[in-house]
């Protein structure tokens, strides 16, 4: 390839957290992004992170991906890894409407544990290759997103890919685009017992 690499002065480091429940294709979705592979197995995450030079929009940054642990008996680790994240991808499983129903707990947790009343996230409807197994339409997502103001995208990790790269792309333009917020201002005067 002829294509110069990075400029090699100080990147601007970008932290993207992948979470959603088990199985909907956070670690196919990580792995098709920074190895051009599809994994076709499942093994359960504890957590997994990748880094790599990435341009987006002609900057150049360094992208820090954390794939995450879906599995409920992991869910203690959630609150930790929120609190690192730049931002997020909210993946659900277009063939699992629990996956779906749960993007909005993942939304109010980051929120929460941000203490911002909005936060740079995108939620990636994924799998829309199983066509036949869909049970979460196009409409369904997308009113999802508008709901969470947050962009939508329909991704495939199963070769050939779908939107992977367009993704994280996204939500890298969706953090630079994000205004700076203070935290929510903390009601002052109470008292804690
Ligand atoms: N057909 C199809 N299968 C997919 C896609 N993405 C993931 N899978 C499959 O779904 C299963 C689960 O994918 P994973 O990426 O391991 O799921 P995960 O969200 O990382 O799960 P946890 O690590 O437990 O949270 C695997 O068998 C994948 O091959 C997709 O876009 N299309
Ligand atoms: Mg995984």
């Amino acid at each position: 390839m002829t294509r110069p690499g990075p400029p090699n002065e100080n990147l601007p480091t970008v932290k993207l957290v992948v979470v959603g429940d088990g199985g909907v294709g956070k670690s196919a979705i990580t792995i098709q992004f920074f190895q051009k592979l599809f994994v076709t197995d499942y093994d359960p995450t504890i957590e997994d992170s990748y880094i790599q030079h990435t341009e987006v929009d002609g900057q150049w940054c360094i992208l820090d991906v954390l794939d995450t642990a879906g599995q409920e008996e992991f869910s203690a680790m959630r609150e930790q890894y929120m609190r690192k994240g730049d931002g997020f991808l909210l993946v659900y499983s277009v063939t699992d409407k629990q996956s779906y129903e749960n993007v909005r707990h993942f939304h109010t947790q980051i929120l929460r544990v941000k203490d911002r009343e909005s936060y740079p996230m995108l939620v990636a409807a994924n799998k829309v290759d199983l066509v036949h197994a869909r049970v979460v339409s196009e409409d369904a997502g997308r009113e999802l997103a508008r709901a969470l103001a947050a962009p939508y995208i329909e991704t495939s990790a199963k070769e050939p890919p779908l939107n992977v790269d367009a993704a994280f792309h996204e939500l890298v333009r969706t953090i630079r685009q994000h205004p700076q917020q203070r935290a929510k201002r903390r009601r002052r005067g109470c008292v804690l017992l």
